[in-house]
This record gives C-alpha cells, structure tokens and sequence, in this order.
C-alpha cells in the first residue's frame, strides 16, 4: 500500500514539475515580450531565433517551405519555435526535481542563445537587443526555483508521520500567480508593441500621393480577357504574393524615413527624406513582379500599377555613371530597415527602363508588407535583385567587392526574369464537360515582351493561342485557347515566345540559381 501512494506521489510530483518547466517557459517568453515592446519588437527571442534560422537554413530546405506552407512559412517556423521551447521547458521541469538549480540555470542558457540571435541579427541595434531575452529567461529561472522548491517544501502544517508531504496549497498558489503575472506581462507587452507602430500607421494614413508627373497609359481594353478563372490583369494589393524574410513587418514613420545613396563612383552623395521624393516628378508605370522561388505555374507572380521615382535620375544627380560609360560601380546594393541586402546591376538601372523607388501601389502608398514607405523596383529582373522592401540605404558597390544576402546563400548575382507562361484555366485535375473549353492564363517575358503563346493537347502540334492586347513590355499578357475537349484524360501545356524570339523551354530546372524553367501542364479530365 506504502509503495503505491509513493510512487503516485512520485507521479504527480514529476507532473507538476513538468507543469513548473512549461509556466517557467511561458513566464520566460511573456516577459520577453514586455521588454522586446520597449526596447524593439524585432528584438524579441522567438523573432531573433526565428530570423537566425531563416538566415542559417540551406536555399532548397527554405525553397521547400516556401512551395510547401506558402506565405503562412513564418508562421510555421515561429510556432515550430514555440513548441520546441515547449519541450524542452518540460525537460529543465523535470530535470529542475532532481537539480534545482541545473534547471534554472537551463533556463539562463537558453535565455544567452535567444539574446546571441537577438544581438547578432544583421538588424540589430546595439546590445540592448539581447535584453528580452536576458530579462525573460532571469524570470523563467526564478519562476522555475521558485514553484520546484514548493514541490520539495513539507506542507506548513502537515500532520506528523504522514511521509514526505508537500506544500499542494502553496505551489498551486505560486503557480496561478505565476501564469496570471505572467498572461499580464505579455498583454501589456502586446498593447505597448502594437502600440508603437502607430506613428508608421498615422505617417501612412497621411500620405497624399501627388499626381505622376508622367501618367501610365490607360491599360487597353484588349488587354484583360472575360475568362473566368484567369488572372486578373492588375494583382489587387491585398492578394499581391508575398516573399520575404521578414518575422515582424517592418513599420516605418515616414516622417522619420532618410534614405541615403553613396559609395564607389557617387560624387554628390544624397541623403532623401519622403517628402523629397514625393516633391520629385514622379512616373506610374505598370510593373510585373516575380519571385525567382516561383516554381513553373507557381503564385509568385503579380501585377500591379506603381507609382514612384525614377531612379536613373537619382543616381545621376548623385554623379553616378553606369559601366557602360566609364563608372567605377557595376553593382548597387540596396538595404532594408530590417538588414536585408539586394543586389542590382547598375547597368540595368541606367539603361533606359523604368526602375524606380516606389512610394504607391495601385494608387495607395505601399501597404507596410510590401515596403512601406518606399521600396525598389526594376522591371525585368526577380525580385530577389531589384525589389528592397522597407529601403533605407543604396550603396554603389562592385559584383567583386560584395556578397548581397541571397547571392552569399548561392543564389545568382544577375538574375533577369525568365520567358513563362501559367494555365490559370482549368485547373489541375478539373473535369470539365466535352465540348469548347476556355483554355486561358498568363504569360511573362518583363522588359521583352510576349510575342507569341501556344498550346499543346497531350502530344498533339502546338497552336497558337489568342493574345489579349499588350499594356507595356514590362507587364505580364494574358492568353486564352478555346480547345475542343472530348471525353478522357488530357494534358495541356503552354508555352510563351518572347520578344527577343526566345521560345520558353522544355527543359525543366530548379528554382536555385537563378530561377525556374520548364513549361507548365495542366491534367484535366473530360467527362
Ligand atoms: N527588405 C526585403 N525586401 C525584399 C525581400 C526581403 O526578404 N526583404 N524579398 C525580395 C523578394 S525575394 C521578392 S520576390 C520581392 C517580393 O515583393 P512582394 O512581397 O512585395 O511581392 O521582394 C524583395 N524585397
Ligand atoms: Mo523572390
């Protein structure tokens, strides 16, 4: 009889110990968060591992996740996080029964690799981004002392001789407190955070886009087909793809915004304020975006009309010179608030095509995910090489001299888009009926221009398929083929031809290096 209530005590005790670790994780990680609202929300140790381990995992492992959770990636990366914080804080809980102390230091030794990552973090700004983590594993550690010495404290008025009794009352008490201080911690934490990110929502809010000295074109009426199930011709701002390695998106006043262009070759170096740029003569252009991760027939891919910039004419008054006429620079490396590093070809910039700093995206300022307030972009090339988000930096450099972030993880230095083509209609595995079906998509070839889209059916010759109207070189053209469907299984392949007379290949090839090729196909079923 003795021997079973012990080892049930031994049960329950292991229990609560566990119980003690997971209060002492959540204590850690709420108070964190308290003290990551004060010092940078960016700061905090699940965001600071977080981008850690974005920067530290290989291209093929990110690329999968990226085809694999699509845009919720960062959120199964941060509660993957969580839940390995999870477990291990039931391991120091149990570990912390037998050694008190070695338990609490677990904590602390924790709480140093959550303040590394913060500190070490390309945005970080000084050591006061390791305090979060410090301030919330010091609590999780004496939260953890604390509640196991409960476990081993005799009950205040235990009866006599009743074995090893322990204070139920007083660790169920200390237990409570700590989980409600600690819910309160992170609350308050919460409201100060979202709290700070009001000025970039107000500076926003207040932006008067000026009209564009230099209008786009209206997008001709030929240029958007009435097929149900194709793209729409302009990507809407909220449904735009979203690629980036961001855990906490950038809130930038743009009252506070300085940008600055220097470095090799730049004679007069500027430095901007938002104002400048919206007093500036400003283009609107209709701009295509892809992402070099888009697998052939992926989603990473949108179109939208922007207004910004020109940057050519920037770097000019700057006195920058493209290598074509003598500069010293081939490469311009743009910078983000949040420590990102894009490369870009000086020459592209200069040549004549629309890049530009954005500041409007489909006649709004740029939402905060797509880089508000201002963000690059240069028609014809992946996102990867021309698009910083949240710029604040351009710096004028050489393809020698500097490794941007994607190019030191083994992605191309110089990266164009590449001529494709996507069956939005029908899709994969649909069972349309016998009879004309609409087949229909988009085809893409930035700063070339579509010449030319077919369609293939299983092995059959390819066909032309009818061209919607071109907006500009730098968009994106719509196609549709209206097949004669008989019953059975089918295969549907597209292919696009640019301007250049370069026919999208067949050879498929991985996202890495320097993006996908290959053409799409669609199996459908005719019933
Ligand atoms: N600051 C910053 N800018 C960035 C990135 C990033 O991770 N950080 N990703 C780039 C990539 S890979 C692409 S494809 C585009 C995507 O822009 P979007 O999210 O507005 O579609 O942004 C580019 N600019
Ligand atoms: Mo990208």
């Amino acid at each position: 009889m003795g021997d079973v209530r012990i080892s049930r005590t031994t049960l329950v005790r292991g229990g609560l110990a566990a119980l003690s670790g997971l209060l002492s994780g959540y204590a850690a990680l709420a108070v964190a968060e308290l003290v990551s609202a004060a010092v940078r929300p960016e700061a905090g140790p699940v965001t600071a591992v977080g981008g850690a381990a974005v920067d530290r995992t290989p291209a093929p492992v990110k690329d999968w996740a990226i085809r694999t959770f699509g845009e919720n990636d960062k959120l199964v990366l941060q509660l993957g996080i969580v839940a390995t914080l999870g477990a291990l804080a039931l391991a120091l809980g149990v570990l912390a029964l037998r050694h008190r102390r070695a338990g609490s230091a677990g904590v602390l030794v924790f709480g140093a690799v959550g303040a590394a990552a913060a500190v070490s973090r390309p945005d970080a700004t000084g050591p006061a981004d390791g305090l979060p983590s410090l301030a919330g594993a010091v609590a999780g550690a004496i939260v953890l002392y604390v509640l196991i010495g409960m476990l081993d404290r005799p009950r205040p008025r235990a009866a006599e001789g009743r074995g090893s009794g322990w204070d139920r009352r007083g660790f169920l008490i200390a237990a409570t407190a700590a989980g409600v201080a600690a819910t309160g911690a992170g609350a308050l934490g919460r409201t100060l955070g979202s709290r700070r990110g009001r000025s970039a929502v107000a500076s926003r809010a207040a932006v008067r886009l000026p009209r564009p000295a230099s209008p786009a074109a209206p997008i001709p009426p030929g240029a958007r087909l009435r097929v149900p199930g194709i793209s729409a011709f302009t990507t809407p701002s909220d449904t735009f793809y979203r690629v980036d390695t961001a855990l906490v998106v950038p809130r930038v006043d743009a009252g506070a915004w300085r940008m600055r262009i220097h470095g090799k070759g730049v004679r007069r170096p500027l430095t901007l304020t938002f104002q400048d740029l919206l007093s500036r003569e400003l283009i609107e252009r209709d701009i295509t975006l892809t992402c070099v991760s888009n697998e052939v027939g992926g989603p990473y891919v949108g179109n939208a009309r922007w207004i910004g910039v020109p940057l050519a004419d920037l770097l000019r008054e700057a006195g920058v010179r493209p290598p074509s006429r003598g500069g010293p620079a081939d490469q311009l490396v743009a910078r983000s608030v949040d420590g990102m590093t894009l490369g870009t070809p000086v020459e592209d910039v200069m040549d004549g095509r629309d890049a530009m700093l954005a500041v409007g995206m489909n006649g709004e300022p740029l939402t905060f995910v797509h880089g508000f307030p201002v963000r690059m972009l240069v028609p014809g090339l992946y996102g990867y090489v021309s698009a910083c988000k949240w710029i604040e930096d351009i710096e004028l450099t050489t393809f020698d001299d500097y490794d941007p972030y994607w190019v030191k993880r083994k992605w191309a230095q110089k990266a164009p888009v590449k001529t494709q083509s996507r069956i939005d209609t029908p899709k994969p595995f649909a069972r349309p009926k016998a009879g004309t079906v609409m087949v229909a998509g988009v085809a893409w070839a930035q700063h070339r221009g579509i010449e030319r889209v077919e369609v293939r059916v299983d092995d059959g010759p390819w066909r032309p398929a009818d061209l919607a109207d071109q907006d500009t070189v730098d968009t994106w053209r719509q196609w549709s083929f209206p097949w004669k469907a008989t019953p059975g299984g089918h295969t549907l392949t597209v292919r696009a031809t640019d301007r250049t007379g370069t026919v999208q290949t067949g050879k498929r090839t991985h996202t890495a290096p320097d993006g996908a090729s290959g053409r799409h196909s669609v199996v459908v079923t005719v019933d």
